[in-house]
Order: structure tokens, then C-alpha cells, then sequence
């Protein structure tokens, strides 16, 4: 494969929540022709490919990741002439679209589960994964993502259907080759329209191990342990690479896939081009690093050195042998400026640092709505405010367990899916410029302090700097081809690391503190003949870093 097959190694991905992105006829709800009417902005700050989280027909019980026709587009959305119309004004531009492929599992709506639903002899029957009871209870122990048992009983045919997600999401029967054939031509549907490729949804998960057997039931958990046993299955790379070679590879896609559960070793089976499987995945282990046992409602704080020893370990490990996605941010976490940042004093600086920390590394950078503005957090203070599944189920099975009202919600502040999810802010107007109806979910109340509008006037506001970083990956071939060495590993304030790439360094120093630091004197002569290329601070001088500074420089 020569680099111009592996054009989305060059390629910075910017994520669009249709939802929450711009209204355009005041229903409250973002919308296709919204989109359009932002194209301009996106391509003012320099992305190449738009991903759209899912716009499909549903009935939003996960908002569009429980999908009802792959083949039409939600009603509260447009129309597919609207989509048709975005595809070709995003070409227009110059930018590409990559579509959200939601394969592990359906809407209940879905005609396919109506069907399976009738009987046991219907012919979509074993399009889903039913079960008979086991001594008059779930068919095995494991629990859904969204709290509850991942089994749900029918009675009309007296057995279980499996839903990892919630119960309106059924998971797909991917042993049934009919199942992949139907998956195939609804990707092929898209691709004939032009589009230029999916981020894939769990699609580790689509596998599942033979006889479905319990997971280990750890002690204070409601459920056993069953992720060893649906991620990463027997069958995983054989449905992959079956899907690449009768469809993907007919086409000149990108593609990623969202991987929960993955090690470094297993990202490069699945990414190494001689593979034909996916271009890289997303990976959720610098995710979970400020979560204690039992999952990512239970806090702990960040270590830094953690977050160091994890970025380097994927940035070594797959140097080479596969590719690395980067982010910090998508519509599944909280604001990164609030969470590994100051999202106070500090927000500019810290949310500049972290996006210099990771936009030189190696791999293909994603940037969330509103991440380019330094959005925060919300805190909403009655669960009534809330819109997803998922924490709502949350709030409910902790509260009856005990847990204190004050608790939870520390728990969703922190870690609440909606931290990402509620409007984008463009202006400082009413609804921060997202809609003039009622939005369907709340507006961060800092809007008027953070938008797009008083970000475009700032010639140092971190909409720009991200501008820069974008350029640079375009001028500076280091960033896209350099090998990966940590500096200072065991600093606990500094993450510093090297590139290099065949005579040329480029060198990151990141201070993830909120107190000055001084640079290590070892350091400090090594880099004695570097030329800063950026800096987050209007001036900088390398000795001594202030609060949240990132310098970057080369030789
Ligand atoms: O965000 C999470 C909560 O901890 C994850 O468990 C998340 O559910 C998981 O990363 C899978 O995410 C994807 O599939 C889900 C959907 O709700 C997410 O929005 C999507 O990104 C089911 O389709
Ligand atoms: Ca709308």
C-alpha cells in the first residue's frame, strides 16, 4: 500500500453530533440542512473528514445508535435529498464523510426484530440471539451497559433476546451469514452514494463466544463480568475481514472501529494493513484511567504517569505495525478541558495543552464539536434535566442500592455522557445560537463566555491554535511519520516526548499542572539547539513552564 491508499493517515477527523450541532427550523433538534449552513466554519479550521454520528430512522431510545431503517434518514433530521445535499456540499469543500456503521445490535423497531419477534420459526428469527431460561431466569449473568441484566424476556414465544445496550437495542445473530450479506448491501448502499467510509460501532462485540457462558461475577457487582465473552470473539477477525474483502475493499474508505476492550497486541491485528480488517480503532484505555474498580462511575483521579506510560505504550506498539486513532473527546465523554484540564482559570491554556499533547503524536486526530472551542462541562442539578438512557438507568439502579442523590450526581458530573451532548455554542445570543425553538436538551449555561462567534475574534483563542495544528500535520511529515520516544518518564507535572524521523526531532513539553514548573536541566542542554515551532502562551521561555504550557519544537 503506498501513502496515497492511506490518505486518512494525513487526515484530521472532526465529529458532528447532528443532534446537538445546529437547528435550522426552530424545533429544538439539530438537523441535516444545520449542517450545511456550518460547512464553511469546518473547513475554515482546516479538517478533512466529517464524521456523523448516526442520522438513520430511529426512535432515539440512544439517540440514533438504535437504529430502525438503515436506509432512511430521521425524520427530525430531513429527508435524504438533505443528505444527498450535505454529501456533495462536504465534497464540494474538499472534505470527505464517514458515516456511523451501528452493526453490533437494532432498534426493537427494526423490521427485521418485528419479524424475529413472531415466532420461533419466523425467518428472521435467528437474525437475533434468543435463548431459552435457565432455571427460570436469564439465560446466563451478564449485564447490560445501561444497567439491568443484558437479557429481556418475551413472553409470546417464552424465550430471551441478548442487549448488551439497552433493551430496545438487540444484538445482531452475526453467525448468520444472511445477517452479514444484509450488513454488506446496506454498506455497499452508502458507498454507492459516495460516501467515504464508517466508524464502526462496538464492532468487536459482534462476535460472541459459543455457548454464551457466564462471566465472573466480581464482588459488589449486580452482574458477572460478561465483556471477556462478546468482545474481541472467536470469529471477530474472520466477520472483519469477510466484511473488508466484499465490500470495503471495492472502495477507497477510511475506517475505524470502536473497540472497547482492546490491548495494543489486539489493535494490531486489527490494524495492520497486510490484514485487510480496519484502517484503526478507537481504543478505551487512557479512558478508563480515571476510573476505580467497578467501572467509570466510580472516580478516581488522573495520575499522570499513568496517562504517560498508556499514550507511549499504543504510540511504541503499533509504530510501524498499525495505526493509531487520537482523541480525547466524542459524544461518549466528558469535556477533556474539564476533565483533564482547569476548565477555570485556565481553560484556554489547558485546553490548548492538551490538544498540542496529542495532535503531535502519531495517528489520525479526532476532534469533537466543540472541543475546538474549549467547551466544558454542565452540571444540571435534577436528573429531569438529563436526557441519556444511560445515566438515567444509572441514577435509578444506584439510588436503589444506596448510594446518595449527592454521590450520583458527582458521578454523572464527572463522567455523564450529556456533558458532551448538550449544544453547540455559537454565539452569545439566546440558546448560544443553536436553535431559536426550545432545545431539546439544555444549553451549557457558560455560552456566553464560550462560543464560536467571540472564538473567531481572538486571534488567540484555541479555535486557532487547533487551526495550527491542523496545518502543521499537513507541512510537517514528522508528525505523521516519526517513531515515538517518552522523555521524562517520571516526571510527575511534564509530558514531554520526542519524534524523530529520519534527520529530523520534533520534541512536545506539556505541563499538566497548575503551578509553574521548571524544565528538567538534562532536558534543558539536550534541546539547547531546537527552535520552538508553537507555544500556548504568547511568549515562552523553556525554563520555566507555566500553568498548563505546551511547547513544541524541532530540529
Ligand atoms: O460510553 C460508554 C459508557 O460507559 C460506553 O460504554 C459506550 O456505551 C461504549 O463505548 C459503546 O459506545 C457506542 O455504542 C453505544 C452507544 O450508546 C454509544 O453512544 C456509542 O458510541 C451503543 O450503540
Ligand atoms: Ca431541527
Amino acid at each position: 500500500m503506498n501513502t496515497t491508499d492511506q490518505w486518512w493517515k494525513k487526515s484530521v477527523v472532526y465529529q458532528i453530533y447532528p443532534r446537538s450541532f445546529h437547528d435550522s427550523n426552530g424545533d429544538g433538534i439539530g438537523d441535516l440542512p444545520g449542517i450545511i449552513e456550518k460547512l464553511d466554519y469546518l473547513k475554515l479550521l482546516g479538517v478533512d473528514i466529517i464524521w456523523l454520528s448516526p442520522i438513520y430512522d430511529s426512535p432515539n431510545d440512544d439517540n440514533g445508535y438504535d437504529i430502525r431503517n438503515y436506509q432512511e434518514i430521521m425524520n427530525e433530521f430531513g429527508t435524504m435529498a438533505d443528505f444527498d445535499q450535505l454529501l456533495e456540499e462536504i465534497h464540494k469543500r474538499d472534505m470527505k464523510l464517514m458515516m456511523d456503521l451501528v452493526v453490533n445490535h437494532t432498534s426493537d423497531e427494526h423490521e427485521w426484530f418485528v419479524q424475529s419477534k413472531q415466532s420461533k420459526d419466523n425467518p428472521y428469527r435467528d437474525y437475533y440471539i434468543w435463548r431459552e431460561g435457565k432455571d427460570g431466569k436469564a439465560p446466563n449473568n451478564w449485564g447490560s451497559f445501561f444497567s439491568g441484566p443484558a437479557w429481556e424476556y418475551d413472553e409470546a414465544t417464552n424465550e430471551y433476546y441478548l442487549h448488551i445496550f439497552s433493551k430496545k437495542q438487540p444484538d445482531l445473530n452475526w453467525e448468520n451469514p444472511k445477517v452479514r450479506q444484509e450488513i454488506y448491501q446496506m454498506m455497499k448502499f452508502w458507498l454507492e452514494k459516495g460516501v467515504d467510509g464508517f466508524r464502526m460501532d462496538v464492532i468487536n462485540m459482534i462476535s460472541k463466544a459459543p455457548g454464551l457462558p457466564d462471566g465472573e461475577q466480581h464482588s459488589g457487582q449486580l452482574f458477572g463480568d460478561g465483556a471477556p465473552n462478546f468482545m474481541n470473539g472467536p470469529r471477530i477477525h474472520e466477520f472483519l475481514q469477510e466484511m473488508n474483502k466484499e465490500v470495503l475493499s471495492q472502495y477507497p474508505t477510511i475506517t475505524v472501529g470502536e473497540m472497547p476492550g482492546t490491548t495494543p497486541e489486539d489493535a494490531i491485528l486489527y490494524t495492520n494493513p497486510e490484514r485487510h480488517e480496519v484502517n484503526m480503532i478507537f481504543t478505551f484505555e487512557h479512558m478508563d484511567l480515571d476510573s476505580a474498580p467497578g467501572g467509570k462511575w466510580n472516580l478516581k483521579p488522573l495520575y499522570l504517569l499513568d496517562l504517560k506510560e498508556n499514550l507511549a505504550k499504543w504510540q511504541t506498539a503499533l509504530h510501524n505495525k498499525g495505526w493509531n486513532s487520537l482523541y480525547w473527546n466524542n459524544h461518549d465523554q466528558p469535556r477533556i478541558v474539564s476533565r483533564f484540564g482547569n476548565d477555570e482559570e485556565y481553560r484556554v491554556e489547558s485546553a490548548t495543552m492538551l490538544a498540542a499533547c496529542l495532535h503531535f503524536m502519531q495517528g489520525t486526530p479526532y476532534i469533537y464539536q466543540g472541543e475546538e472551542i474549549g467547551m466544558t462541562n454542565v452540571k444540571f442539578s435534577a436528573l429531569d434535566e438529563y436526557r441519556d438512557i444511560e445515566t438515567i438507568n444509572m441514577y435509578k439502579e444506584r439510588k436503589s442500592q444506596g448510594y446518595s442523590h449527592e454521590e450520583i450526581m458527582a458521578s454523572i458530573y464527572a463522567k455523564g455522557r450529556d456533558n458532551a451532548r448538550t449544544p453547540m455554542q455559537w454565539d452569545d445570543e439566546e440558546h448560544a445560537g443553536f436553535t431559536t425553538g426550545t432545545p431539546w436538551i439544555k444549553v451549557n449555561p457558560r455560552y456566553h463566555e464560550v462560543n464560536v462567534k467571540s472564538a473567531l475574534e481572538d486571534k488567540n483563542s484555541i479555535f486557532y491554535f487547533y487551526q495550527k495544528l491542523i496545518a502543521l500535520r499537513k507541512e510537517l511529515d514528522i508528525i505523521v511519520e516519526g517513531d515515538f520516544q517518552l522523555l521524562l518518564q517520571d516526571h510527575p507535572q511534564l509530558f514531554a516526548y520526542k519524534r524523530k524521523w529520519q534527520e529530523e526531532s520534533l520534541i512536545v513539553i506539556c505541563n499538566f499542572g497548575d503551578k509553574d514548573v521548571d524544565m528538567d536541566n538534562e532536558l534543558l542542554t539536550r534541546i539547547s539547539d531546537y527552535n520552538a515551532i508553537l507555544s500556548n502562551y504568547p511568549s515562552s521561555s523553556i525554563e520555566k513552564l507555566r500553568p498548563f504550557e505546551a511547547v513544541v519544537l524541532t530540529r
